[in-house]
């Protein structure tokens, strides 16, 4: 007992020293229960590097995420893992490359569910933290396993994988079914009018958009042609479930509302909000008090109503008294696209806007564009304002995130970068891979090289170009970030170093 006294004795004073040091370097001691900060994702949906004013816009003035930008840490090299919806989100809920899942690609809306039952999740890594979690909106990771029968209880669903709450859209807009799930639950269900949904073909005597033109308020300009959903045509067949189907125009209103009650029935504990907003994906349906705002056609006035719903958002984490105890992420699951299938005034509306900002490619796109997304950190009081240039990716919140909440996370492809969202440190990932179309391409400090893949240059409908050519392609982004100009030829030297990296890290 006598060695132990003395070095109790030794390992008090050590602490106490420590102490000492640690308050004149302002280092924060390390969080506590009480101290667990809520966590809020807001993600939106095909919202491009350019279309904030706070990313330099000059055509659309988005005040409410500006105000986070200027309070937090505004990211100019933040990415989403892909260039596309399901894998970019399954990144950011597993930490998980999605290119390792050969099923990581844009989900029908009757898929199964995408994510293993018994894989890490970001939410499930939270709970064990003591933390309440939901996700309030868009979800387009797939539901049951195979053959969903919507008018029973929907399992599993994001409440298997980590979710205390779900309130979901169960795929995307334009997909569907187009109902809210509640907890497995499809809201305002009648019995009496079960919901049928199928992705092949359509079920006798039902309108589509192809019998029935008359019928539309949107017209379709490719893919988007089969069942009617008040006036606009979807992907998909669905027949029934007249009540529980949403009204486009209040989507965005609603799922405020939700995100607004979650937090204030569930401000005592420390809690994670998933705010996924479906804004500015098609059909673009913004609410009449939105529509004409942008001067760009309801493209622009989509993101118009999602700034307005962050700014209401973010006022009642004020009247709660929580936004000093909030760390807000805000970003984007995959670059712009301007026509993604319907005729709505995007391209012939644009002017002078550039979605991309300045980079090339856009949603679908191998090129910066596709993945390089605003990506901004908040946190009252606790985050100084600051840009960084750091490479930070949505999958690394995993890591990060546990670190926060002191639950280190071995993960092979997620990376611990909390300081660097806390604007405490510049330091970034050195690699990352990005993803479209289950293409791969290694981002490596400043440099960006993009294997040779066959298939097309410009995805034709859309009018993104691919990042697919025959050769391989080399580019500095420090010095050319609209990757003009292809340097594989020129710095053959630098083209064997990442292909070499880029070998290794898809081991
Ligand atoms: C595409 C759709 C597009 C959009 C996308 C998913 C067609 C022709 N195009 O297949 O409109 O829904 O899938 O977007 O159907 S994402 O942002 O959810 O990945
Ligand atoms: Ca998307």
């Amino acid at each position: 007992t006598k060695w132990l006294n003395s070095s109790l004795l030794i390992v008090a004073t050590m602490i106490f020293f420590s102490c000492k040091i640690s308050s004149k370097l302002e280092v924060k001691p390390p969080l506590d229960m009480k101290q667990q900060p809520n966590i809020v994702v807001i993600y939106l949906d095909d919202l491009g590097y350019g279309d904030l004013s706070c990313y330099g816009a000059t055509e659309i003035n988005t005040p409410n995420i500006d105000a986070l930008a200027d309070g937090g840490v505004r990211f100019t090299s933040g990415y989403a893992t892909s260039a596309t919806c399901t894998p970019s989100r399954y990144a950011l809920l597993t930490g998980v490359y999605p290119w390792r899942n050969k099923n990581a690609k844009i989900l029908p809306g009757d898929a199964p569910l995408l994510i293993d039952t018994e894989q890490q999740t970001l939410p499930k890594l939270l709970s064990k933290a003591g933390y309440q979690t939901a996700i309030i909106g868009k979800w387009h990771l797939g539901l049951g396993s195979g053959n969903v029968n919507w008018n029973e209880t929907i399992k599993p669903s994001p409440n298997e994988v980590g979710f205390d709450e779900s309130y979901i859209l169960a795929a995307t807009q334009d997909r569907v079914p187009t109902v809210y799930i509640e907890n497995g639950h499809v809201v305002g269900l009648d019995k009496n009018d079960p919901i049928e949904v199928d992705y092949k073909k359509n079920f006798e005597g039902e309108p589509t958009a192809i019998s029935n033109p008359e019928m539309l308020t949107m017209k379709w300009h490719h893919g988007h042609n089969n069942s009617i959903v008040n006036g606009i045509p979807r992907i998909g067949y669905m027949k029934g479930g007249n009540d529980a189907k949403w009204s486009d125009v209040d989507m965005a209103d609603h799922f405020l509302k939700k995100a607004q009650d979650y937090v204030k029935n569930h401000k005592r504990n420390p809690f994670f909000l998933y705010y996924a907003m479906q804004q500015p994906h098609v059909p673009r349906t913004p609410h009449p008090r939105f529509v004409g705002k942008s001067g760009m056609g309801p493209r622009g006035d989509v993101i118009l109503e999602a700034d307005w719903c962050i700014g209401e958002f973010m006022k009642t984490l004020k009247e709660e008294g929580l936004l000093e105890n909030t760390l807000i992420v805000f970003s984007s699951d995959n670059g712009p696209v301007l026509n993604d299938g319907y005729f709505d005034e995007a391209v012939e509306k644009l002017g002078k806007h550039d979605p991309k900002g300045g980079l090339r490619g856009g949603k679908y796109s191998l090129f910066e564009a596709g993945t390089r997304v605003p990506f901004i950190t908040y946190w009252k009081g606790r985050i100084t304002p600051n840009v960084s240039d750091a490479i930070v990716c949505q999958i690394d919140l995993l890591a990060s995130l546990g670190n926060l909440v002191n639950r280190d996370e071995k993960s092979t492809d997620s990376e611990n970068l909390m300081n660097t969202f806390l604007g405490e440190s510049n330091k970034g990932r050195d690699n990352l891979i990005i993803e479209a179309n289950s293409h791969t391409a290694l981002r490596s400090g400043d440099w960006i090289m993009i294997p040779p893949y066959k298939g097309e240059v410009i995805n034709k409908n859309v009018g993104n170009e691919t990042g697919n050519s025959l050769e391989y392609k080399l580019y500095n982004l420090k010095i050319d970030v609209g990757q003009k100009h292809n340097l594989a030829k020129e710095n053959p030297q630098k083209l064997k170093e990442l292909m070499v990296v880029f070998e290794n890290l898809k081991q």
